[in-house]
């Protein structure tokens, strides 16, 4: 553990898991978007720092409920003020981290978290006070259940009249599966409820597979009292224990380390599981507006064939003697075939895409052949030339101009030359719907399995 092999290891699981994204509403995608999350910041915050630098001071991480006395605790703990406490709540909205002035090149300076040096920091200990995790605040619950991932060891503070909450208790039960080095401190008990509220306590903490966890009650003082330093010397002396000696040092690091690499086999297959699903779904999701596609392709294919082009406008150009006109309105009838063709593509494919897949379509304007001849066109629209009708009749006129073979091979190439028109712009059209469903995921999630497998062999 701690060598070179693992750090490169959970880099590259860290960097494929960054790769993953679950932009589809799919089944698992809301809970993959926060795992996701939640696994990069621990890499990051807690497993890659820590493997980069092991002898670097344990972080006793100060966590709980609003107003359960966390930063009178740190202060007494130090026996100053480091760290405001208060009636207001929260009164602790930024994380401070106190240790000594030798450990301080340690802790990179980080918007956002306060610095203290105390030389009665416990040697081989920095303690940091964070903001609640049940608080108001989405953004200093968000701040506390972060820094807590980033914790060597957990101090948790409740109180006699909060201990039953459901919020610490999920956090609790965190770090258990994590296997993170916890100490709970009951805070604020008065004396007459000691013994009955220290029991239920205890009887909770078995049944949540916690009862190993050191239990430190502390007696409720007067208003204004403060908390007196004898209160707090069993707790100081759990942290000096585990803070001093190097060996103690790096067994409670191995213990937490070993626990979070335990709950990547948890926490990557799901999301493997889940980016799979992603790029399933954008699989099918492709295979169906192809099939829509091709379905209306045909569709404005068969009605360039079928003369139904030369019903309405250029039928009376054409009766009136008014070819350039009619032609023109062949030109303005293959416009308004696409622009319908590209309305049923989007109807024929809109139950394709899941939602969370973005839309857009944009038809850009046509460059339609026969632009030189307009009884080429009107031909080549003009239905089936052995049948009667307007085609027929322009095939004929330009034959009688420029031989029936020339006008017949000019007829098919831009009979030709449409078709090549309608199916290029509805082939795009499909290609643009397929890349509106980016953002793509770019793996199948094999390749964090990969990774997994890595980091399991190099552990
Ligand atoms: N009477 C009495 N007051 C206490 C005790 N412990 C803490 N307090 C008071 O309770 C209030 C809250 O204490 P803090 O240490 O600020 O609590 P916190 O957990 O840091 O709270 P936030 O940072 O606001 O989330 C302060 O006014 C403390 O003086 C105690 O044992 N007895
Ligand atoms: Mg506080």
């Amino acid at each position: 553990m701690g060598s070179d092999t693992l750090s490169a290891a959970l880099a590259d699981l860290r960097d494929r898991v960054a790769a993953t994204c679950f932009p589809l509403d799919v089944p698992g995608a809301v809970q993959a978007r926060l795992a996701r999350r939640e696994l990069i910041e621990q890499l990051d915050d807690y497993l890659l720092p820590r493997l980069a630098a092991p002898r670097a001071p344990l972080l006793a991480v100060v966590g709980g409920s609003t107003g359960a006395g966390r930063s009178t605790l740190v202060n007494a703990l130090v026996g100053r003020e480091v760290t405001p406490a208060g009636p207001l709540r929260p009164t602790t909205r930024v994380p401070v981290l106190v240790c000594r002035s030798g450990d301080r090149h340690w802790f990179a300076a980080e918007a956002g978290i306060g610095l203290r040096l105390d030389e009665r920091v416990p040697p081989g200990m920095a303690l940091l006070d964070v903001p609640d995790i049940d608080s108001v605040s989405a953004d200093n619950r968000r701040v506390a259940v972060r820094l807590l991932g980033a914790a060597d060891l957990w101090i948790f503070v409740t109180t006699a009249s909060r201990y039953a909450d459901a919020a610490p208790w999920h956090l609790l039960r965190l770090a258990r599966e994590r296997n993170t080095r916890l100490a709970i401190v009951l805070n604020r008990v008065p004396t007459e409820v000691l013994d009955g509220v220290r029991a239920d306590l205890v009887r909770l903490l078995r049944q949540a597979g916690l009862g190993d966890v050191p239990l430190y009650p502390i007696v409720e003082t007067e208003p204004g009292a403060g908390l007196p330093e004898r209160n707090v010397v069993p707790i100081r002396t759990w942290l000096a224990e585990r803070g001093a000696d190097p060996d103690a040092r790096a067994a409670v690091v191995r213990r937490t380390v070993g626990g979070l690499l335990h709950s990547l086999d948890r926490r990557v297959p799901p999301l493997a599981q889940a980016a799979g699903r992603q790029y399933e779904a954008v699989d099918r999701a492709r295979a169906c507006v192809d099939t829509a596609y091709a379905a209306t392709s045909q569709w404005a294919l068969r009605a360039l064939d079928d003369g139904s082009l030369l019903c309405g406008a250029a039928a009376g150009r054409w009766a009136d003697g008014d070819v350039a006109g009619a032609a023109r309105a062949v030109r303005e009838s293959l416009d308004a075939l696409v622009a319908d063709a590209f309305a049923r593509g989007a109807e024929r494919s809109a139950g394709c895409l899941p939602p969370g897949a973005v839309r857009r379509s944009a038809p850009e304007p046509l460059a339609w052949p026969g632009d030189g001849e307009p009884l080429a066109l009107i031909a080549a629209v003009g239905g089936p030339v052995s049948g009667p009708g307007i085609g027929r009749e322009a095939a004929g006129r330009l034959g009688t101009r420029i031989g029936s073979e020339p006008a017949a091979r000019l007829i098919l190439d831009v009979h030709r030359g449409l078709r090549g028109v309608v199916a290029a712009a509805l082939d795009g059209e499909r290609a643009r719907r397929v890349a509106a469903m980016t953002p793509l995921p770019a793996q199948d999630g094999t390749g964090l399995i990969e990774a997994l497998d890595t980091v399991r062999r190099s552990a």
